[in-house]
């Protein structure tokens, strides 16, 4: 039987990565994001290599939003086998003496509890089941922290530690947790995290080869295909040129 993989924040990126790889590979896959008309776009792209998709159009910050997406699940697409929690963004680069308030409010929203509303109410099907792969991603901002990226930073820290809570708490159910802890990668993360400012986001990876989207997707494929009895916990990847948050080989 085909096994199912539903994804957050399929519009972009790595979740966008994960959906095609996994589609690839014969698995029924569920995408979701705000921007409904690149899930309508994406779900027709998957559709036409002949896989089955389901688009659900809705914000991770919204509790009822999620709930009424999940409850209204067409039968045959609640079974779902690995959960990707990959919606996330940074905004904004400020000390902590001169932060936005709106853009930390919209980092611990979507990055913490848009995070744990879609896990508390997928987790449950994964429990009834006794089994299912959930796979959370942080950053290597969720293992140190650096210059202005404070908040950012924290709620990256905070997804780290959820990913060890569940571990714990979704043991005796048989279900893998992974967090995945990915250093620079070139997708539309600094365009959002410099509000549309290319030229500040172009920037970043100058003179780097950074991750690609897909390079994180193949890493999902990888964890979520071992054996049964294997669970990586925790991984982190950055590119070659990268030891960590504060060393970069720039060429
Ligand atoms: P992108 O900006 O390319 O993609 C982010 C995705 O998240 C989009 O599909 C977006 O969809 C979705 N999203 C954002 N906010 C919401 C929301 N409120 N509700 C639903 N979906 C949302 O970035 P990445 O692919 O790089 O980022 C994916 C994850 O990886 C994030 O959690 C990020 O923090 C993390 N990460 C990124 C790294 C990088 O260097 N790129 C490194 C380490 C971690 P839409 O706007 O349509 O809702
Ligand atoms: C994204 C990587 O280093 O910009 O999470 O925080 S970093």
């Amino acid at each position: 039987m085909k096994k199912t993989i539903l994804i957050t924040g399929a519009t972009a990126g790595f979740g966008k990565a994960t959906a095609t790889l996994f589609a690839k590979n014969g698995y029924r896959v569920i995408i979701t994001g705000r921007r409904k008309e690149r899930l309508l776009e994406l779900e027709k792209e998957l559709t036409g290599t002949g896989a089955e998709v389901l688009s659900l159009n809705f914000d991770v910050r919204d509790l009822a939003a999620v709930k009424s997406a999940f409850e209204n699940l067409p039968s045959g697409w609640k079974d779902i086998d690995i959960l990707v929690n990959n919606a996330g963004l940074a905004v904004g680069l400020s000390h902590i003496d001169d932060g936005d308030t709106n853009d930390w409010d919209r980092m611990i929203d979507t990055n913490v509890k848009g995070l744990l509303y879609v896990t508390r109410t997928v987790a449950p099907l994964m429990v009834a089941r006794g089994s299912g792969h959930i796979f959370n991603i942080s950053s290597i901002a969720g293992k140190e922290v650096y210059e202005n990226g404070n908040v950012y930073c924290a709620s990256k820290h905070a997804v780290d530690a959820l990913s060890k809570a569940m571990r714990v708490d979704l043991l005796k159910h048989g279900i893998k947790v992974t967090n995945i802890a990915p250093g620079m990668a070139e997708t539309e993360f600094s365009i959002v995290r410099f509000k549309g400012d290319n030229e500040k986001a172009d920037a970043v990876y100058r003179g780097v080869r950074a991750l690609t989207a897909g390079d994180i997707a193949e890493v999902i494929f990888f964890c979520s295909t071992l054996p049964e009895h294997v669970c990586i916990n925790d991984l982190t990847i950055t590119p070659t040129q990268q030891a960590g948050a504060g060393y970069l080989s720039r060429k």
